[in-house]
């Protein structure tokens, strides 16, 4: 049997995808539209609040095209806090005027393929941060489910660790490449959703996502061993934003 690689897991995450029904918003009574939206900025505000407290991190984004219209992406210490949160939104007039488009379960990750041997990585303040980050605000968002391949010659999970750390390795030298333009959250979810992994990505320009996961085709790793889900891509909802895509 391989090695299994020890993971370090930080906050539970729930990426919660929603299409709008528009026909409903439009035709609600102005009143109505008026409560859900000053009941979704006091939802906002407790989140912010969360976030300061540095007991969780949600991110806002609206999605392009029809998979969805919107992504709120939690993060939060445990299981039960994140479907208190889903709950608690679920009850909210807003959401009334929404449906489920795609969730996805997961916890943040971190993998010890880059610790070296006798470190306790613990210890770093920075993995600290990783495992418990606060989401970037920055413009664009990108999320993707994926899996490692187990198929035939090609089954990343009977690969030594010395094999994976090395192709782990060259991995991590081209997501280098693009430190300060992509900033990415590795979510694992093994036993919580249908694929072993989120990636969730944050850019300042949307193209980079392109640029980025384009080029990790073509490693080893991604290309011999990645199966990839459906992508959603997304723009910052900043409260400006948000009001302009809700105004009628
Ligand atoms: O944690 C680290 O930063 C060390 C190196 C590293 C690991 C261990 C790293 C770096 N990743 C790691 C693990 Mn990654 N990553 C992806 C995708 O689209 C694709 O082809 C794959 C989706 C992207 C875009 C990406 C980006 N990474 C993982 C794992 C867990 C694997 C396991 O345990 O078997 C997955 C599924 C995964 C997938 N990776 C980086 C990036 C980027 C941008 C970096 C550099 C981070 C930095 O140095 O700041």
């Amino acid at each position: 049997m391989s090695e299994a690689a020890q993971t370090l897991d930080g906050w539970y995450a729930l990426h919660d995808f929603r299409s709008i029904d528009w026909s409903a918003w439009r035709q609600a009574d102005p009143g109505v539209r008026t409560a859900a939206l000053d009941e979704l900025q006091s939802f906002l505000k407790q989140w912010q609040a969360a976030e300061d407290a540095r007991t969780g991190s949600t991110a806002f984004y609206a999605i392009v095209g029809q998979k969805a219209d919107f992504v709120l992406m939690h993060l939060r210490e445990t299981l039960e806090e994140l479907n208190e949160l889903e709950t608690a939104f679920n009850k909210t007039i807003f959401a009334g005027f929404t449906t489920p488009a795609h969730s996805y379960v997961s916890v943040v990750e971190l993998s010890n393929y880059m610790t070296p041997p006798g470190v306790d990585p613990m210890q770093n303040p920075d993995i600290i941060a990783r495992l418990k980050p606060a989401l970037p605000k920055w413009n664009h968002i990108c999320f993707y489910p994926m899996n490692k391949r187990r198929q035939g010659n090609d089954n990343w999970y009977m690969l030594s660790m010395e094999e994976r750390r090395k192709l782990m390795y060259s991995h991590g030298m081209i997501g280098r490449q693009y430190a300060g333009k992509v900033k990415q959250i590795i979510t694992g979810s093994v036993g919580f959703d249908d694929w072993e992994w989120g990636v969730t990505l944050f850019a300042h320009e949307a193209l980079q996502f392109k640029k980025l996961v384009y080029e990790m085709r073509f490693d080893e790793v991604s290309a011999r061993y990645g199966d990839f889900g459906d992508f959603y891509v997304g723009n910052l909802l900043t409260e400006e934003k948000l009001s302009r895509m809700l105004q009628i």
